[in-house]
């Protein structure tokens, strides 16, 4: 086992992170910006290394001045977290050509699922269903057209380079996709750098469901069940549960295996999540592999019992996984929020701010990830979380109950936040009855 570990990451993941090492008696080394210089968590670490200025582009993202502390803090491994360098192939393959160990799937793995149309060729050949589409990249309009007319509107556009919504276009006849096309194409060029895209059948109104796996370097891939995550606005998950309500068991069976199908198909290995789309008749289809621990991963983990934080450290290590699928239950209900700092008379934009009043709601079932305190300022240079509010209750019903109880139990002063919209969606009929898709919220809740 690894004896020192750095953590390349800040705020709430970072700590769950150098918390899962305490337990393990794995020492950590933090890095941080000048941003988060003296922020609390940091004294949990054994070191803490300054890595740059506030912009994460000269200081998260630098793959050199990371590489750099794991030096100097004499590591064995590195976890990246989410977001920053978490789906960097390169840093992957750095990290390991340092002799560091990257804490997430081989390099190659996370190469090809990178690529969303080599991502569905794997799918397909470990017969995971796919949304009806072109086969690879579209290269011209009369092949767009032509697989239009087969298929049938509406079209959507995707980058092959993209992923989670970015540079996606619908279109709903010859017209808009020979429009859509050509923008969405220079849309991927500049941002991606690649400007290869494709096309599926738009399908409306989806529930967002994925499935959480863990895969040994031995061959073993187990899933942890599904998560649904259709409480969102533009893209941003507001809410995650597990087991995903109204949703047929034998539907679910399939789903799980078909992930865990996938992951064997692609030898990725560590902790991963196979996302789907599910239509209104309940089939799903694959859409992409997220190649990281997310954000949502505690509602998995409180339905399961497993640490998943602990496990792609065992499992990056080289231990073999330490149960079999039948001993991973499905465990009563559990519920996620993400509290965001956002002002809601503002497009909910970021609003960074000295916390000036807090408390935290708790008992039975409750969990709180978070890196905040009462006198803390939320930096402005950072994503909006100030933290994920848990329960796990043995129903539904109950969660949604105590979730509730917990928002308006807790005191947050001084910064704008989501709790007011968080209330709202869970008091919702439609969320009540388990009867929400992936346009819900935008379609219910946000008329003022
Ligand atoms: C889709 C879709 C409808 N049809 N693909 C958006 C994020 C990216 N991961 C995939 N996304 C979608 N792909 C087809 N063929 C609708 C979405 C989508 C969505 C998916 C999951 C969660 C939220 C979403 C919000 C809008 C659109």
């Amino acid at each position: 086992m690894f004896q020192r570990i750095l953590v390349a990451n800040r705020g709430e993941i970072a700590l769950r992170i150098i918390r899962a090492c305490r337990e393990m008696g794995i020492q950590t080394v933090a890095v941080f910006s000048e941003a988060d210089r003296g922020a609390d968590y940091l004294r949990l670490a054994n070191e803490a290394y300054c890595i740059g200025p506030a912009a994460a582009s000269n200081s998260y993202l630098m793959i050199n001045r990371i590489i750099s502390a794991a030096e100097v803090g004499n590591v064995q491994a590195i976890h990246p977290g989410y977001g920053f360098l978490a789906e960097n192939e390169h840093f992957a393959e750095v990290c390991r050509s340092c002799n560091i160990e990257f804490i997430g799937p081989p390099h190659e793995a996370m190469a090809k699922l990178g690529d969303k149309v080599t991502a569905k060729e794997i799918a397909k050949a470990a017969k995971v269903e796919l949304v009806p589409g072109s086969d690879g990249l579209v290269t011209s309009e009369q092949e767009a057209m032509a697989i239009a007319s087969k298929i049938g509107y509406p079209i959507l556009i995707k980058a092959t380079a993209g992923g989670g919504g970015k540079g996606m276009r619908v279109a709903h006849n010859d017209i808009t996709l020979k429009a859509g096309l050509k923008q969405a194409a220079m849309e991927a060029e500049k941002a991606f750098n690649n400007a290869g895209v494709y096309l599926e059948k738009y399908i409306e109104n989806p529930r967002h469901v994925e499935v959480q796996v863990l895969a040994d370097q031995h061959g073993n891939v187990v899933h942890l069940w599904e998560r649904d995550c259709s409480t969102q606005r533009r893209h941003q998950k507001l809410i995650e549960e597990s087991p995903a309500p109204n949703f047929p068991a034998k539907t679910r069976e399939e789903l799980c295996n078909a992930a865990v199908r996938l992951v064997k198909a692609a030898k990725y290995t560590n902790a991963g999540t196979v996302e789907f789309i599910v239509d209104k008749e309940n089939k799903f289809y694959f859409i992409e592999v997220n190649a990281r621990i997310q954000v949502e991963h505690p509602v998995s983990e409180q339905v399961t019992g497993i640490d998943l934080i602990q496990q792609q450290i065992r499992v990056a290590a080289g231990e073999v996984l330490p149960f079999k699928q039948k001993q991973i239950p499905c465990m009563g209900h559990a519920i996620e929020v993400r509290i965001n700092a956002e002002d809601p008379d503002n497009d909910f934009r970021g609003c960074p701010g000295k916390i000036t009043k807090l408390r935290i709601p708790g008992g039975h079932g409750v969990r709180f990830d978070s890196h905040v305190y009462e006198g803390y300022s939320i930096p402005p240079y950072y994503d909006s979380m100030v933290g994920k509010l848990i329960v796990h209750k043995p129903t539904r019903t109950e969660a949604i109950a105590c979730m509730l109880r917990c928002l308006d139990e807790m005191v947050l002063e001084g910064v704008k936040t989501t709790i007011p919209l968080l209330k709202k969606v869970l008091s919702h009929s439609a969320f009540v009855e388990g009867k929400m898709d992936t346009t819900f919220v935008e379609q219910h809740l946000m008329s003022r």
